[in-house]
């Protein structure tokens, strides 16, 4: 097999995120040769990744791999792929809302969607999960605009609003079929609205839900008692073993601090979340809303309306997302729409470490 050491990739912040942005025919067809190629580009494995794009975390090491669909309900294609930091992995089993922020301006960017004059708006096939979204940003004068005056948390300044809307997922939103659960002694729920995510009440932890990511990174104890609930938990969730992979996440959830539905703290699987993704913020808000989940004497939901603030560690991220319940009385999720803002940081050629240079580890 034959690997090229360099293609032409744009590096762009996506929500809180950040990551490579390739069109798909810039990078090897096969699987193995993209993989190889895209390992050496982020400088993995390796936890500095000091020889490549990857900034040592894993909200850091990501890559969107971007075509025209040949769905008729879809303008793009978007596969998701996780690159792994001190392991030599990448990964297609899960999806990331925060690079997808990024995704629409890209493809106007390369010339695979034609920009409306003032606004427009992109219709995104999720590879990894089939489902879709349509994202609209700023084009005045037909160009993608980054600028403007939305404000995330957890990126500093203000950026041009995309907006991201879901229209209803694809699959069940209670995988396992219940409200709540017990796994490994633990009450939780299973949910998935984009992001098959566990919802625990950090009290049934023995922690409070406020530490900080790094001090909760660092309670071993915690670290093997969600170990244990999260294995347990992706088999009953349908997932089979997922040791090795990031799917699914865990979300402790807490009373709110500041006006907000619910505090969250949210492991990906291993690294605590430095704020929280898109389809996870979109998991935990529906899974607040089933009844007899354990969101229920935790979680302050409105009186009305879809819109939801969850608190997480650097600020909220507001969230529509609604359920309702089908004929049979079964929770299913209804729309689900979030404002994030993206930037173009580079365009250029990424120059891959050399295949067979592995760091010294
Ligand atoms: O849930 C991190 C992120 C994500 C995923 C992760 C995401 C989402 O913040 O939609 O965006 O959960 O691994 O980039």
């Amino acid at each position: 097999m034959t690997v090229p050491d360099e293609a032409r990739c744009m590096l762009m912040r996506g929500g809180t995120s950040k990551g490579a942005y390739f069109l798909a025919e810039d990078l090897p067809a096969g699987a193995g040769a993209r993989d190889d190629l895209l390992l050496r580009v982020m400088g993995s494995p390796d936890p500095r990744q000091i020889d490549g794009l990857g900034g040592a975390h894993p909200l850091t090491s990501k890559v969107a791999v971007v075509s025209a669909s040949a769905d008729p309900e879809a303008d793009v294609d978007y596969l998701f792929l996780q690159v792994g930091v001190d392991r030599p992995e990448v990964s297609d089993r899960q999806n990331c809302g925060n690079l997808l922020a990024g995704v629409g301006p890209f493809a106007v960017e390369r010339g695979l969607v034609a920009a409306g004059d003032g606004r427009t708006s992109v219709r995104i096939r999720m590879v990894n999960s089939g489902d879709l979204a349509v994202a609209s940003f700023p084009t005045p004068g037909g160009r993608v605009d980054y600028s403007g005056t939305a404000e995330i948390s957890g990126v500093p300044g203000t950026a041009a609003p995309v907006v991201i809307e879901f229209p209803q997922g694809s699959g069940p939103l209670l995988p396992t079929g219940h409200a709540r659960d017990i796994v490994a002694d633990t009450p939780v729920t299973c949910v998935d609205n984009g992001m098959p995510t566990v919802l625990i009440a950090a009290a049934s932890l023995e922690v409070t839900g406020y530490e900080s990511p790094k001090d909760l990174e660092e309670d071993l104890t915690l670290a093997d008692r969600l170990r244990e609930i999260r294995l347990e938990a992706g088999k009953l969730m349908g997932l089979g073993d997922v040791e090795g992979t990031t799917v699914p996440k865990l979300s402790l959830l807490a009373a709110p601090l500041d006006g907000g539905a619910v505090m969250t703290r949210t492991f990906i699987p291993v690294r605590c979340h430095t704020s929280i993704g898109v389809l996870g913020a979109a998991s935990v808000a529906a899974g607040l809303r089933v009844e007899g989940g354990v969101g229920e004497g935790v979680a302050r939901l409105p009186a009305q309306g879809d819109r939801l603030r969850i608190e997480h560690p650097s600020g909220f991220l507001d969230i529509e997302a609604g359920i309702a319940y089908d004929a049979e009385g079964v929770p299913v999720a209804r729309r689900t729409a979030v404002v994030r803002t993206a930037r173009k940081i580079f365009d250029g050629t990424v120059f891959a470490r050399p295949a067979g240079a592995a760091p010294h580890l």
